[in-house]
C-alpha cells in the first residue's frame, strides 16, 4: 500500500497512533525496525542534525535532499514538518508537489510568518493572517498530485499566548480549507490547554499533538481525549548527541577505547542495520564468476602490464 495511504489509515483510525522522529535515514531506520509505523522528519532534528538553526537556515532543496535518503532507507510513512511552507502559496505547493514526486506520504505546516523560529525559543511568535494560510492549504491540497497525500496544519496560536478561542478559530478555518487534520501545538508543562483545547473540538476531525514540553502527562490521558496522532519529536536527535557527547568526553579522557567498546554500537550491528549481507548475496547473483584459474591469469596480466 502507498505511504500516503498508510498515513491517512493511521489518521483516520479510532486508536492513537505514535509518529516518531527522524532527521536522517539511520535514524529513520532504527525507529522503523522498534515498530514505529510511521515517522516525523522533524526540522529541528533535520537543522541540528546539520549543525545550523530551526529557523528556515536550511532552503527547502536542502530539506528534500535529507529526505531523500530517509526516503530510501525505510518504508513506513513519513510526515514532513514543512515548517511555513517555505515561503507564500506558490512555493508550499511546489514544495509539496515534490515530496509527492518522491513518496513522501504528508506535509504539515504551522500558521507562522517567513522565517519561522522554534516554537518553544523566545516569546516573540508571529502569527501568520488566517486567511493567507488557509490559501496556502488550499493551494496544496488543490494541486497535490496523490490524492491520498495528507496536509496538516498546524495551530501556533497557544504557543503565541494568543488565547483558546484564536486557537479554535484558526482550526476551524484550516479544516474549511481542506487540512486534512489539525496539530494543536503547546509549550506549558502541562497538558491543560491542550486537553482544553480536545474538548471544544468536535472529536471525529483527526487532532495530533506533540507533548515535548507536557511529557509528564500520562499517554493514556490523550488516549482518552480522542487525538489520532502523537508525536515524539526530537527523541532521537537528543539521544544521540548526548551518547556522543558521553563518548567523545570518554575517550578524549582516557586516550583508550578500552571502556567504551561494549557502551557503543558494535560495527556489526552497523553491517546489519545497512544490510551487508544484501550486498553480498547480490554480489554472488550478478557479478560474474570468476574462476581460481582465470582469476590467477588476471592477476599475473596485472602484474605483467604493471612493470
Ligand atoms: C519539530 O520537531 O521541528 C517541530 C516540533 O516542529 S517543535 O520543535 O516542538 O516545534
Ligand atoms: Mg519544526
Amino acid at each position: 500500500m502507498m505511504q500516503a495511504k498508510q498515513l491517512r489509515l493511521l489518521l483516520e483510525s479510532p486508536e492513537t497512533n505514535f509518529l516518531m522522529e527522524a532527521h536522517n535515514a539511520i535514524s529513520a531506520k532504527i525507529a522503523e525496525s522498534t515498530g514505529f509505523k510511521a515517522l516525523w522528519a522533524s526540522g529541528l532534528s533535520i537543522s541540528t542534525a546539520l549543525g545550523v538553526r530551526d529557523s528556515n537556515e536550511l532552503s527547502w532543496s536542502q530539506v528534500i535532499d535529507v529526505l531523500e535518503y530517509i526516503v530510501d532507507a525505510v518504508s513506513i510513512p513519513i510526515l514532513v514538518d514543512g515548517d511555513t511552507g517555505h515561503g507564500n502559496f506558490n512555493n508550499a505547493r511546489n514544495f509539496a508537489k515534490k515530496l509527492c514526486q518522491l513518496g513522501v506520504a504528508g506535509l504539515c505546516i504551522e500558521d507562522k510568518t517567513f522565517p519561522k523560529m522554534n516554537s518553544f525559543v523566545g516569546n516573540k511568535q508571529l502569527l501568520a493572517d488566517i486567511d493567507e494560510f488557509s490559501g496556502k492549504i488550499k493551494a496544496i491540497k488543490d494541486h497535490q498530485p496523490n490524492s491520498d497525500f495528507c496536509v496538516i496544519a498546524r495551530v501556533e496560536a497557544l504557543i503565541a499566548g494568543a488565547g483558546m478561542s484564536e486557537a479554535l478559530r484558526r482550526a476551524e478555518a484550516y479544516r474549511a480549507a481542506g487540512a486534512d487534520a489539525i496539530l494543536i501545538h503547546s509549550k506549558q508543562s502541562t497538558a491543560d490547554e491542550i486537553l482544553e483545547f480536545t474538548r471544544c473540538w468536535d472529536t471525529n476531525y483527526p487532532l495530533i499533538i506533540v507533548p515535548t514540553k507536557y511529557y509528564k502527562t500520562p499517554t493514556e490521558d490523550f488516549i482518552k481525549a480522542g487525538i489520532s496522532l502523537i508525536i515524539w519529536a526530537n527523541h532521537n536527535i537528543r539521544a544521540s548527541i548526548k551518547a556522543m557527547e558521553e563518548t567523545c568526553k570518554q575517550i578524549f579522557n582516557e586516550r583508550s577505547l578500552l571502556r567504551v567498546e561494549g557502551e557503543i554500537a558494535e560495527l556489526n550491528d552497523i553491517f546489519s542495520l545497512i544490510d551487508y549481507d544484501e550486498l553480498s548475496m547480490s554480489e554472488k547473483k550478478y557479478l560474474p564468476k570468476i574462476s581460481k584459474g582465470k582469476a590467477d591469469v588476471r592477476k599475473e596480466k596485472i602484474c605483467t602490464t604493471s612493470h
